[in-house]
């Protein structure tokens, strides 16, 4: 189509109007200078690069320990198939059990990350504890964002973390990832061979793009691996976990702005994530006999 001074105008005026924060009382969080740093940056030109990056000595051993103190209570059964791993055990839904992964969650070094990748407001999309005991088997290669199924080669539309809260080592089921995937087309498909184990010490973390092949490694050591994964992805994207209903207003009111907003207390202009019109942080202040309950 032609376009005449009119549509080249209606089209700005719609650009303009889609990309502001049009929230009067909540407007958009701001990133501060923890997030744009010199070591930030290298660890981008990594990631892009290679599709991961292992980022070391992020969480002090007093913090590691506070961690497995609340999470190691929360271990339950173990996984329901060979992809949740048999001999693996998940702690789903963890924002609502526990305040001690927030910290992780909202790292700068993570979220500066993905300040370059994404665009703002950008949402956690799923967050578990993983436990995987000895003798487990690798689990199967994939990438986190297959589900949303437009064709590769593309942009990633999410990003995951991986903690180390115990050390990972070649033997006991440290991330396997396979170095450059994110690149991939469709046709092509991993082997074994291609995926090098993360390894890293406790209180590191790997980070890795949604496009990005990996999995779990298999266990032959003597003790289970503990991790923490937040997965992350853009906020016009559906979240893998519905954290709004599985959060109860009082356990989003001790949430930080930050928190709020990735699990989805925030917009993604013009109006994606409203409710009844108005931004998603005013049913905070909602004082309903069932905000009353919860
Ligand atoms: O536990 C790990 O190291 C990775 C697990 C994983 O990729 C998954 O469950 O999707």
């Amino acid at each position: 189509m032609t376009q005449t001074p009119a549509t080249f105008s209606a089209a700005k005026d719609m650009k303009a109007y889609g990309e502001k924060d049009h929230a009067k009382t909540h407007k958009a969080l701001k990133a501060g200078p923890e997030r744009d740093t010199p070591e930030i940056r290298a660890d981008f030109d990594a990631l892009m690069r290679d599709g991961y990056v292992i980022i070391k000595g992020l969480l002090s051993t007093q913090e590691l320990a506070a961690i497995k103190s609340e999470g190691v209570p929360l271990l339950s059964h173990s996984g329901r198939n060979s992809f949740e791993g048999v001999k693996t055990q998940r702690v789903y839904n963890v924002l609502s059990k526990t305040r001690s992964l927030d910290k992780l969650a909202e790292h700068p070094r993570v979220l500066g990350l993905l300040d370059r990748i994404f665009l703002p407001n950008y949402l956690l999309s799923q967050s578990q504890i993983i436990n995987i005991h000895p003798g487990e088997a690798a689990q199967a290669l994939h990438y986190d964002d297959g589900f949303y199924r437009l064709p590769r080669p593309r942009p990633p539309l999410g990003a995951a973390t991986v903690w180390a809260i115990d050390d990972f080592t070649a033997e006991n089921g440290a991330t396997v990832i396979v170095p450059g995937s994110h690149d991939w087309g469709a046709d092509k498909l991993p082997s074994r061979s291609e995926a090098k184990p993360a390894i890293m010490p406790a209180g590191s973390v790997v980070v890795f793009l949604g496009t990005t092949w990996h999995g779990g490694g298999d266990n032959r050591s003597e003790a289970p691996r503990f991790a923490v994964t937040h997965q992350y992805c853009e906020a016009y994207m559906r979240q893998q976990e519905n954290y709004l209903l599985e959060l109860s207003k009082s356990t989003v009111r001790d949430l930080s702005p930050q928190m709020r907003s990735l699990v989805g207390y925030s917009i993604h202009p013009p109006f994606m994530g409203m409710v009844d019109g108005r931004h998603p942080l005013k049913t905070l202040d909602d004082d309903t006999p069932q905000d009353l309950q919860s």
